[in-house]
């Protein structure tokens, strides 16, 4: 029987006024997996309603930091003990191969302990500000934290924040994407079975126009926090100007990947692949953008093209696949067209493009890996974000050119170098507008490490301690002695 899933408001799941039900895909076989409440604009005030009133009476607000760690202690295990069943959901409705949901589910039990951990560690400052005069700066919780959060990661873009949200203090409303609800509902079931306090979370299913917009635009959510497109994202912060909530904004990137002459060409070419077709290019760091140095170009796109050919691509649940589905079928017909407009702007289209329809994938959304040379920084191919398997291969001259061709962009957000040379690495890093960077490698990163952009790619970071500070308020109380 097709699951029915449900909102989550004040410990209770409960089904949306709105008869309308969205069907949920499995992208890799277009099986409808589940039908999906769809909330409306009275239900998301009702689930502001109980989170103010959850953090006004201070049953998970006023917990103390190591009562707190250990619930987030609690959900960890949660997850890790169903970490193969979450796994599953996420690679059926999101696409994506079994080796990389597994990898998701795991940053997700470790970013809860992340920050039970370091809710361990956070102590307030306090400092003589003058002779009778004792100051002590406290961090608070912001009240009503609704976080918004796009398909790609369902489960792990969840949690990124969720965790440091629930760490804070402050009671919280998840909406997630419309198409992937799945991993976030079963998330909720299993933190309903730990001691978090009734109220103190809370899910929203739905559209973004309908329960995304009332939570932009409500006067009592304190804090915004989004991940999606830098559209939607400029969309959100003039809504949430009305009552001039924070924003916390993880947005879109066209990000460079900057092969040197002089680097390891094995290296770089394993990286780059990986840089591009990991999620098959639908996540927001994908290295995009290929720049290459002269001298090796050739013998780079000779490489590079005949590894692309051999990627397996195929439903995630196969354990050969290498690169699992396009998310939708609206989405897929947006990466088609995009590779359409590359060849009428001229690129060359040096492999693959188009979508996969045989040997078992005729039911699914599947694109071939796509490489374009012969690029130009003035071409849309260059310049948008395609967000699928698709890279753009451009040629530089030497090191000033790269950094110049790497920050043409109104994009930020990531960025990485390959060369043997340390000095010149940095130099060049240094160098890129982006929030994200690497040097000989791509992708790998942890959750200590602050996660944002520069630019259009966003405002705040996740992760690390400042993903905790993006939920906190911090107060000075000055003491006469
Ligand atoms: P969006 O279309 O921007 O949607 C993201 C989320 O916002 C979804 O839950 C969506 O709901 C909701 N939403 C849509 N309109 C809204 C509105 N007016 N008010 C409030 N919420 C609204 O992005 P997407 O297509 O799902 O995801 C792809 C984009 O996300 C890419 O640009 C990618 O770069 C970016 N991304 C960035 C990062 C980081 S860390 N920077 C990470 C992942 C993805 P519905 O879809 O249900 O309508």
């Amino acid at each position: 029987m097709t699951k029915h899933l449900k909102l989550y408001i004040d410990g209770e799941w409960i089904d949306s006024a709105n008869p309308k039900l969205q069907d949920v895909i499995n992208p890799a076989t277009q099986e409808v997996i589940a039908k999906a409440s769809q909330a409306t604009k009275e239900e998301t005030e009702k689930a502001i309603r109980t989170a103010k009133r959850t953090f006004e009476n201070g049953v998970w607000s006023e917990q103390t930091p190591s009562a707190r760690a250990e619930i987030l202690l609690q959900i960890a295990d949660k997850i890790e003990v169903n970490l193969n069943e979450l796994a599953e959901l996420e690679v059926m409705n999101n696409g994506k191969t079994k080796r990389e949901a597994e990898a998701d589910v795991e940053d997700a039990v470790n970013t809860f302990r992340y920050y039970a951990g370091l809710l361990h560690n956070q102590m307030d400052e306090a400092f003589e500000a003058d002779k009778d005069l004792q100051t002590v700066i406290v961090k608070e919780p912001m009240g009503v934290a609704g976080l918004i959060v796009p398909w790609n990661f369902p489960i792990l873009m969840s949690v990124w924040k969720i965790a440091p949200a629930l760490a804070a203090g402050n009671s919280i409303i998840l909406k997630p994407a419309e198409i992937t609800p799945v991993t976030a509902v079963r998330l909720y079931e299993l933190m309903e079975q730990t001691d978090l306090p009734k109220g103190a979370a809370q899910l929203l299913l739905g559209t973004g126009s309908v329960a995304g917009q009332t939570l932009a635009e409500g006067n009592d959510v304190n804090i915004i926090s989004f991940t999606g497109s830098t559209k939607v994202g400029q969309q959100i912060m003039q809504a949430a100007s009305e009552n001039l909530k924070k924003v916390s904004l993880e947005l879109g990137g066209k990000s460079p990947n900057i092969i040197l002459g002089d680097a390891d060409i094995d290296l770089a070419v394993d990286y780059a692949l990986f840089g591009i077709f990991m999620g098959a290019g639908q996540v927001c760091t994908s290295g995009s953008r290929l720049l290459v140095q002269e001298s090796i170009y050739e013998e780079f796109i000779e490489k590079y093209i005949e590894k692309a050919k051999a990627i397996r691509v195929g439903p995630g649940n196969d354990t050969k696949s290498e690169m699992g589905a396009i998310v939708s079928e609206k989405h897929m017909e947006s990466i088609l067209n995009y590779i359409q407009i590359g060849v009428e702007e001229g690129a060359h289209l040096a492999l693959g493009g188009n979508r996969m329809e045989s040997d078992g994938l005729e039911k699914g959304f599947f694109i071939e890996p796509t490489v374009f040379t012969d690029v130009t920084s003035d071409m849309r191919i260059v310049r948008e974000e395609i967000f699928g398997p698709v890279i753009v291969i451009q040629k530089f001259k030497d090191e000033k050119d790269a950094i110049q061709i790497a920050n043409d962009t109104d994009y930020g957000l990531a960025g990485a170098v390959f060369t043997k040379d340390q000095a010149k690495a940095i130099r060049i890093i240094k160098k890129i507008r982006a929030g994200i960077t690497w040097v000989n490698t791509y992708h790998l990163s942890s959750v200590q490490s602050p996660w944002g952009g520069y630019k259009t790619s966003g405002i705040g970071r996740s992760l690390g301690k400042y993903g905790l500070d993006e939920y906190q308020e911090t107060k000075q109380i000055n003491i006469s002695m």
